[in-house]
């Protein structure tokens, strides 16, 4: 009735500093005494959470009230990093926040800092999920996240003596603030047990799963608000708990202990976030858990179908899932398992519904990374589910019989379970099978999937591969994360580019603007000096902030070629000490990223890039002309900082396999320019901005075919460059480290090995287009023109451009707006 004197609801200052007041003494206990640092923060959350509140409830009324066609993305990442900002900038209430913390004698940036980073995710594909959240809920489609809600995230890195270590990350130390949890939301996740045939009231077969154990799935759930427009979507988590029919029949029997300890096991499955990014480590518990986020996710769409429909044709018109990648891809038989099994449906009619409502992603070309499942652990885990898989199998193969004929090779190709003594099923494969369309990352990745990893497949059913280049939300990657750039381009061009990143393209005719350009070079100047009080905080090392900051962060891995970035700056080392006084370009570059835990070559990477940067930051020679920096535990929130700060982005992976790469498309949009192969959505960043404001360099993914075709051979590259052979030499001859034998793997990847990434073939072309960069840093205007112009032509990498594509062309939803 009185809504303005409600403090949870109202938009002006004085009535969020009420909220935080009441919030920090009726609901925290807390007074200005007592309060720390978390308590403040909470207090702020929670008033935040009351002006969700409302708008949650209405959205989710709304969508049931329309019965509108619903989309459910299911991921088991989502690298969602800090929210309160998010939260703020969405709701359109950042700075009228700002004011009323400043009132009650909060500082924003202390309480901002006390918000951990929700690290449930490894890398591009868990913050694409994430990115992907922000413009469901800013283009106002229905959806719905569903994930895991790990106890621990991605591993917090701490460097020790040049090392990785990893430490535990206990993000939900003292709770999550932004989620809540449903205990009513629960669903039974069965495991193990027996398939039993039998035959129904009317003789038909029929198939039951039981003896089962059965561990509860319980839903907390997350506010995703849209950008400005009342629209709130759910993020809803599962966390394993013990099924208390499983206690019961223990404490009968007088085993507490026991019950107790199968709680532990039991809640085991979302304990822990797996660390691995791009390598398929086949263990039973990540396959529970790729189960458990399924059967509970399936449940509840399924929950929801049923409250307003009774025909079970209708689920494709009103349901859409999305696996991000094949981790969900037992959704596929879990569902046939529920129609066929339970619902009592006939297989064809399940299979062509289970077809229509599916979709799968492929994020990655990489062979290690493709998952496939002992036959033998689905067997003892999820014996009906394999069964399903085996009749799935069958009938595709006789299905295409008559285009395949009795081409062994080709059938061994496309069966979803292999052969041989330990056959495995291949996830990939039963994805393209079960779902009606299938999508790569970027142009470039969608092409080769067709021509090389699914080439069989494509040729079967062409019609269901299509492209979906990936994006990035603008919310935080620039209006967010770079308030002064966003406030400059608000000033000048107003606030629509927000929700409509192509508006960007009205800054280009400012390039000849003087006052603006110095404007824009001012903004990136401050960010530098940002980024530089960072450094020296945590790493005592001073830097130029008149240098080219220069940035290579994402996972540490051999195809990304931090390795390749390490000798370049070898080799700027070897010249500023063959000629203390030459006319360098200074260069402070900066490397952050996290590796396996089990990934020995990454971490050893790690280790000599920590080498190197102790051998050139403490040579008084090459003072700020050259700096090798390499920064600990890589972040959301940490690239939120280095992003904004960077002039040059390093994006040198082996042409063919980087999918597509999102952090290419943040440095973008801040304004870096692009040294990179013509890999993944590089290639498309090149066709946006033109060829003359990015730096091209290196083989492309035809070269490194033919390369490899006629026998690459890197010794000969080693012999022919002087400075490569120079850098390899020091590497290996203990110039970096007293321990002589200590990089010896890493050359013999490359001389012994056969050098699989092609390093030695890029080298030359990478150094010499290192110097073209230099050239043009030279003359700052010229560098800011293109920089510029960089920010204007990257509009198309919004992600949502992207989830307009997918609304389109996959989940056939309505966009509105
Ligand atoms: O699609 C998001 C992201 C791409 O941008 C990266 O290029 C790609 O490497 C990454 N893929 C994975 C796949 N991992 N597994 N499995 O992380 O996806």
């Amino acid at each position: 009735k009185n809504k303005k004197a409600d403090p949870r609801a109202g938009m002006d200052v004085d009535s969020f500093k009420e909220d935080i007041q009441q919030h920090l003494r009726y609901t925290l206990a807390k007074d200005k005494y007592s309060s720390t640092e978390w308590d403040n923060y909470r207090s702020v959350v929670l008033s935040v959470m009351d002006r969700l509140h409302d708008r949650w409830l209405n959205t989710q009324q709304r969508y049931y009230n329309d019965d509108e066609k619903r989309v459910y993305y299911i991921s088991m990442e989502y690298l969602i990093g800090r929210l309160l900002d998010n939260m703020l900038v969405n709701l359109g209430m950042q700075d009228v926040a700002a004011e009323a913390m400043k009132e009650v004698g909060l500082d924003y940036d202390k309480v901002r800092n006390a918000e951990w980073d929700a690290g449930l995710g490894n890398g591009g594909l868990g913050r694409l999920a994430a990115c992907f959240l922000d413009s469901m809920a800013t283009l106002g489609i229905p959806a719905i996240g569903y994930g895991i809600r790990y106890d621990y995230g991605i591993f917090y890195q701490q460097i020790e003596n040049g090392y990785q270590i990893e430490k535990p990350d206990l993000w939900l130390r003292y709770g999550n603030p932004w989620d809540i949890v449903r205990p009513k939301i629960q669903y039974n996740v069965p495991f193990y047990g027996n398939s039993h045939a039998y035959h129904d009231d009317k003789g038909d077969l029929r198939f039951r799963w039981d003896n089962t154990h059965d561990v509860l799935a319980i839903a907390y759930d997350t506010p995703i608000p849209g950008y400005k427009n009342e629209v709130v979507n759910n993020l809803r988590l599962w966390k394993a708990s013990s099924s208390s029919s499983i206690d019961l029949k223990s404490f009968n029997q007088g085993q507490y202990i026991d019950a107790v300890r199968d709680t532990q096991l039991n809640e085991n499955i979302s304990r822990v976030l797996y660390p691995n990014d791009k390598v398929f480590v086949g263990q039973e518990l990540r396959l529970k858990q790729e189960f458990f986020l399924v059967a509970a996710s399936v449940r509840d769409i399924l929950r929801r179908f049923k409250k307003t429909n009774d025909d079970w044709r209708k689920l494709p018109d009103k349901v859409a899932i999305q696996c991000n990648d094949t981790h969900p891809n037992l959704a596929i038989p879990e569902l046939m398992r529920i129609l066929v099994d339970e619902e009592g449906l006939n297989w064809d009619l399940a299979w062509d519904i289970t077809k229509k409502t599916m979709a799968y992603t492929n994020h990655t070309l990489l062979p290690e990374a493709l998952e496939k499942w002992p036959v033998s652990l689905l067997r003892s885990l999820l014996p009906r589910h394999l069964q399903i898989i085996y009749e799935i199998n069958r009938r595709f193969l006789n299905e295409i019989s008559d285009q395949i004929g009795d081409d062994k090779g080709k059938i061994s190709r496309l069966s979803i379970v292999g052969e041989g003594e330990d056959p495995v099923v291949h996830m990939a494969s039963l994805g393209i099978v079960g779902s009606h369309k299938v999508n790569g990352v970027a142009e470039l990745h969608s092409n080769l999937i067709k021509k090389t990893l699914f080439k069989d497949f494509y040729e079967i059913y062409p019609e269901k591969f299509t492209n979906k280049t990936n994006g990035i939300t603008p919310r935080r990657w620039l209006r967010q994360s770079n308030r002064e750039l966003s406030d400059l381009i608000t000033g000048e061009i107003g606030e629509d580019w927000v929700t409509d990143l192509d508006q960007l393209k009205k800054l280009e005719k400012f390039v000849d603007d003087k006052k603006f350009m110095k404007k824009f070079a001012k903004v990136k100047q401050n960010n530098k000096q940002r980024m530089a009080d960072y450094i020296e905080e945590k790493r005592g090392i001073e830097v130029n902030t008149q240098s080219m900051f220069d940035i290579q962060i994402k996972r540490i891995h051999e195809y990304k070629r931090q390795f390749m970035l390490a000798l370049y700056a070898i080799t700027q080392y070897n010249r500023i000490k063959a000629n203390p006084d030459g006319d360098y370009v200074p260069r402070t570059i900066l490397v952050a990223g996290k590796a396996a835990p089990g990934y020995t070559m990454a971490k050893l990477f790690i280790k000599l890039m920590n080498d190197i940067g102790e051998k050139i930051n403490n040579d008084s020679d090459v003072g700020d002309k050259l700096k090798f920096i390499f920064l600990e535990n890589y972040s959301v929130t940490l690239a939120e900082k280095m992003i904004p700060s960077a002039n040059l982005s390093e994006q040198i992976s082996t042409a063919g396999f980087e999918a597509s790469g999102t952090g290419n498309m943040k440095f973008a949009l801040n304004g870096a320019l692009t040294i990179g192969t013509l890999d993944g959505a590089n290639v498309e960043i090149k066709e946006e901005v033109g060829d003359e404001n990015i730096f091209i360099f290196g083989n492309t993914v035809d070269d490194v075919e033919r390369l490899r075709h006629e026998g690459y051979n890197p010794w000969d590259y080693y012999n022919s460059n002087e400075e490569l052979k120079k850098a390899l030499d020091q590497i290996k001859d203990g110039f970096f480290n007293d321990d002589k034998e200590l990089y010896q793997p890493i050359i013999d990847a490359l001389l012994q090995k056969g050098d699989y990434f092609l390093v030695l073939a890029d080298y030359e072309a990478y150094v010499k287009k290192q110097a073209e960069v230099d050239e043009l840093y030279k003359d700052q205007d010229e560098w800011n023109r293109k920089a510029l112009l960089n920010t204007a032509r990257v509009g198309k990498f919004s992600s949502d451009r992207t989830i307009r594509d997918y609304a389109d062309e996959i989940w056939d939803v309505e966009v509105k707006k």
